[in-house]
Parts: structure tokens; C-alpha cells; sequence
């Protein structure tokens, strides 16, 4: 704080594209930039609203993302996307539906679409989209949706802790077993059906209101939606798309309470991440693969090696 800020950073702030974008690969790249760049653009956060879509592989989510884009630009509303969906990213992927897909945003300078992998996060994945999310913020957009597939433990926290989350579903497949396994139904704050051309989404839509059915809502609080759409025609994403106004609305109060959550898992995955390092840093090289070897072998507990290892770490 305090000194000036560099011309990326301004960039960003004046919502600059290709600042945007040098900005992203270096905190995506895990750099001494990137983290400084998060540092000095935080107090520039908090504005953007975040919504995170989830849902297996190929249920539309892209499609539905560049639609929910339209309607948002309708309100001449900035946005930003982050999709971390390795099987079908919006850019330099191998994809190409998906770059046709959104190429309509292509000229549309307050659309910002990006691409991420979901490896080779050194500080992990969540934390990644953290900082893109806030950068995106910083950055102006007034909406950023987060993409992501919903298998995984850091891809479903990530979409849990976003300001409404989205989940999609597509008829057939098992679906709806499916996503009970995963864990994804109790992260829903908007149920999508997706391809409702298909048949079973009627059906599909049962099988998640009677799932619903059999959880307890006190009074007055919000029950998840259930809405089909198609996302290649565009059908029911207007209806979403006002849903979310509703969610929003509603749950203008406790948007707060939602940040701190995310603000917190932020925080708890950045202490665990560069204790770690410290950790690394402080102990002999081959320290840890010892400690390994040696659970292997049955000589030690893990518990016992964590503490010990945490013991001499810090006893120095
Ligand atoms: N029939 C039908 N196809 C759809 C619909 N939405 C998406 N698709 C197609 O499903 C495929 C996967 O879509 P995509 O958006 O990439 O799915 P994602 O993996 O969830 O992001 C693409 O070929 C889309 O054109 C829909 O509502 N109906
Ligand atoms: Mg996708």
C-alpha cells in the first residue's frame, strides 16, 4: 500500500483486457507478481456478484454460461467468466463448439472469458480461482461466473462459497444418483435441468423435487428451484436468469455472511499452503520423504510424524 501501482494493476482497475489477461497467468503461474498483484488490488474487491455453476461433464454448463452472459449484457452488466472445466475450455482448448460457442463475446470488451487448468495450481486449485475471481472483481465486472465440474472436492467447495450456486443436471445418464454421490445436491441454491429437449426431464425434475421433499425448510426460507432450460436455444434461461435476480435479492443480507465464508476458506488455504513451504523451507532437504518412507514401513503414525515434523519446524 502506499506505493504506486504498477501498469498492470492499473490496467486491471480500468478493466484493460490484455492486463486482464497478463495479470490471470501470473497469479495462475503461482509468482511473487501474481500474489502482489491479489495484495494490492484486494481493497478493490467486493463489488462483483459470484455465480458458481456446477454439474458432470457435457451437461451444457458452457452453453448456459455464454447464454446467462447474454442476459446479463442485457443489463448492460459487466462479466466475467472462469471456467474450470478442463473438458471443454472456452479458449485454447481443444474444444472448438465451445470457442464458437462464446466467440460471439469475442468483440464485447466488458466480457472476459477465461480458461483454467485444473492442474499444476501450486497453492491448489480453489485458491487459484480465488484470486481470478478477485481479479475479475477488481477489474469491474459487476458478474463472475464460475464454471466448474462438479466431481471433486476443490471444484464443489468452489462453487459452494460463490454467491448463488447453480447446479445442472441433464436427463438420462443416472444422473440423479449421480449427483447425490457427489455431494452436489445440498450445495444447490438453483436446481437447472438442462436439455430439457430430451426426454426424462420431466422425470429428471421429479426425482429432485421429491429429493428436496424430504429435507426440512423453516419458514420463509429459500427453496431451491427447480428450472429446465435449453441452453442451445436459449429456452428457460430467462427464467433462470430472473431467478437469480430473486436469490440474490433475498439474500441481499446474507451476502456478507457468504463472503466471510469464502474470505475464510481463502485464508485457511493460503496458512495451510505456505506453512507447508515454511515447513520445506526450514526442515533438511528429504525430510518429509522420510517421513513417508518411515510411515510406509510402519515406524511411525501419520499423526505423530505431522506433529513431529510441525515440532521441529517451528522449534526453529
Ligand atoms: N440437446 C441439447 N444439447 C445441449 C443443450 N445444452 C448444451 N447442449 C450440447 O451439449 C454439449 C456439451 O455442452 P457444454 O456447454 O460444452 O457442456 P459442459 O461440459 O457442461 O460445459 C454441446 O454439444 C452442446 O451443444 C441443450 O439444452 N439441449
Ligand atoms: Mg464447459
Amino acid at each position: 500500500m502506499g506505493q504506486p501501482l504498477d501498469p498492470i494493476a492499473r490496467g486491471v482497475l480500468a478493466g484493460d483486457p490484455r492486463a486482464l489477461a497478463r495479470a490471470i497467468s501470473l497469479v495462475e503461474d503461482d509468482t511473487p507478481a501474481g500474489v502482489d498483484l491479489v495484495r494490492r488490488l484486494h481493497a478493490n474487491t467486493g463489488r462483483a456478484y459470484l455465480i458458481g455453476v456446477t454439474g458432470p461433464p457435457g451437461a451444457g454448463k458452457s452453453t448456459l454460461v455464454d447464454r446467462l452472459t447474454i442476459e446479463a449484457r442485457g443489463e448492460n452488466l459487466q462479466v466475467g467468466v472462469v471456467a474450470v472445466d478442463p473438458t471443454s475450455p472456452f479458449t485454447g482448448g481443444a474444444v472448438l463448439g465451445d470457442r464458437v460457442r462464446m466467440g460471439r463475446h469475442a468483440g464485447d470488451a466488458a466480457v472476459f472469458i477465461r480458461s483454467m487448468a485444473t492442474r499444476g495450481h501450486l497453492g491448489g486449485l480453489a485458491r487459484a480461482t480465488g484470486d481470478v475471481a478477485a481479479l475479475l472483481d477488481a477489474a469491474g465486472k459487476d458478474i463472475v461466473i464460475i464454471e466448474t465440474v462438479g466431481v471433486g472436492q476443490d471444484e464443489v467447495e468452489i462453487v459452494r462459497t460463490a454467491d448463488v450456486s447453480i447446479v445442472v443436471l441433464v436427463p438420462g445418464a443416472g444422473d440423479e444418483i449421480q449427483a447425490l454421490k457427489a455431494g452436489i445436491m445440498e450445495i444447490a441454491d438453483i436446481f437447472v435441468v438442462n436439455k430439457a429437449d430430451r426426454d426424462g426431464a420431466d422425470q429428471l425434475a421429479q426425482a429432485i423435487a421429491a429429493n428436496l421433499a424430504l429435507q426440512t425448510y423453516a419458514p420463509g426460507t429459500w427453496r431451491p428451484p427447480i428450472l429446465k432450460t435449453v441452453a442451445t436455444t436459449g429456452d428457460g434461461v430467462p427464467e433462470l436468469w430472473a431467478s437469480i435476480g430473486q436469490f440474490r435479492a433475498r439474500h441481499a443480507s446474507a451476502a456478507a455472511g457468504r463472503r466471510r465464508v469464502r474470505d475464510e476458506h481463502r485464508l485457511r488455504e493460503l496458512i495451510g499452503h505456505q506453512f507447508l513451504q515454511h515447513l520445506e523451507r526450514v526442515l533438511p532437504p528429504g525430510e518429509l520423504a522420510r517421513a513417508v518412507d518411515r510411515i510406509a514401513a510402519c515406524e511411525i503414525d501419520p499423526y505423530s510424524a505431522a506433529a513431529e515434523l510441525i515440532e521441529r519446524s517451528t522449534a526453529r
